[in-house]
C-alpha cells in the first residue's frame, strides 16, 4: 500500500499541477475552498526536507529577499500627496508577472459582479483580494473575502516594508487583459481601510494611464477648476497613495482601446479588523 507520505506528495503535486497549469483563471469558490483546504493538510503533514515554496521562490526570485535600491519621486499638488519609484527592474517585473500569472487566482461568478444602479453586472476586469484572515473588503455592494497569502504575495508586502516601513494585511489584485478593461473613477476610502494609512499600488505589465482628479473639478458644473493629473504607471512601478490624497482626489484606470498589453495592479493595504464585514 502506497505511504501516507507519498500520497500526500501526489495529492500535493497534483494541485500544484491545477494551480500553475489554470494560470489564473476560473476557479470557483468551491474549488478554492477545497484546494485551500487540501492545501492546508498537506502543508501541516508534509515531511521536513522537500523543498518548500519559499526555498522555491529563494532560488527562482533571488531578488525577492534583496534590499530594494530605488529613488522616490513626490508628486504633489492640492491635498495630492504621492510617491512614485521603479521598484523593480524591468526584468525582475517580468518574472514577478508571469509568477503572478501562473498562481493568482481570480474571483468568477457572484464574486466578481459588483451593483450599479440597482442591477448587477459583471466588472470591467478580474479581481480578487489575498490578506490575513477573516478580512474582507466591501465596495459597489459587493464583500470580497481575502484568499489566505501565497508566500509570493508575502515576500512582496514584506520588501515594501522595508522600503517604506508601512506595513499591510491585504492586498486588492485587478487584471486588466488589455485597454478594453478599466477601472471607474473613486477614493480608496471605504469604511474597513485604516484611517489616514497609505496605499502601495505595485503595477506589472502594459503601460496605462492613471487618472487623479480632484472632487471640486469632476462634474461639468465644477465649483473650480483643479487641473487632472495623468501618470503613465510602468512595469514594475510603485506608487504610493498617502493621507490626504484618497479624501480629496478621485482616480481611474480609463478605457484605452490602443493598450493591447496585460495589465496587472496590487494595492497593498491595512484594514481594521474589526470594521470587516462578513464575507
Ligand atoms: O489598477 C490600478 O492601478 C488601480 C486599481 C484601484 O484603484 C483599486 O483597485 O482601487
Ligand atoms: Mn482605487
Amino acid at each position: 500500500m502506497e505511504s501516507k507520505c507519498v500520497r500526500k506528495k501526489r495529492h500535493y503535486d497534483a494541485l500544484d499541477d491545477i494551480m500553475h497549469n489554470i494560470a489564473g483563471h476560473a476557479f470557483s469558490d468551491d474549488d478554492f475552498k477545497k484546494s485551500k483546504y487540501e492545501l492546508e493538510v498537506v502543508d501541516a503533514e508534509f515531511p521536513k526536507g522537500v523543498i518548500s515554496m519559499e526555498e522555491t521562490l529563494n532560488n527562482e526570485l533571488p531578488f525577492l529577499s534583496q534590499p530594494r535600491n530605488c529613488q522616490w519621486r513626490a508628486i504633489n499638488a492640492e491635498n495630492l500627496n504621492l510617491e512614485y519609484s521603479n521598484f523593480y527592474n524591468e526584468k525582475e517585473a517580468d518574472m514577478l508577472m508571469s509568477q503572478c500569472e501562473k498562481e493568482i487566482i481570480y474571483n468568477v461568478g457572484e464574486l466578481a459582479k459588483v451593483q450599479m444602479f440597482g442591477k448587477w453586472i459583471d466588472i470591467p476586469r478580474k479581481q480578487v483580494a489575498y490578506g490575513d484572515e477573516g478580512l474582507t473588503y466591501t465596495f459597489s455592494g459587493k464583500t470580497l473575502p481575502a484568499r489566505p497569502w501565497t508566500s509570493l504575495l508575502l515576500k512582496i508586502r514584506d520588501q515594501i516594508y522595508e522600503a517604506t516601513g508601512y506595513t499591510f494585511n491585504f492586498v486588492l489584485i485587478n487584471r486588466y487583459k488589455d485597454g478594453n478593461d478599466y477601472i471607474g473613477e473613486h477614493k480608496d476610502d471605504e469604511k474597513e481601510l485604516y484611517p489616514g494609512y497609505p496605499i502601495a499600488s505595485l503595477t506589472l505589465g502594459q503601460l496605462r494611464d492613471f487618472v487623479f482628479k480632484h472632487q471640486d473639478s469632476r462634474r461639468i458644473k465644477a465649483l473650480r477648476n483643479v487641473g487632472t493629473i495623468t501618470l503613465q504607471l510602468e512595469h514594475g512601478s510603485l506608487l504610493l497613495m498617502k493621507h490626504p490624497t484618497n479624501s480629496y482626489w478621485y482616480h481611474s484606470l480609463p478605457r484605452r482601446k490602443k493598450a493591447i498589453g496585460v495589465r496587472l495592479n496590487l494595492t497593498f493595504r491595512r484594514m481594521e479588523p474589526s470594521k470587516c464585514k462578513a464575507a
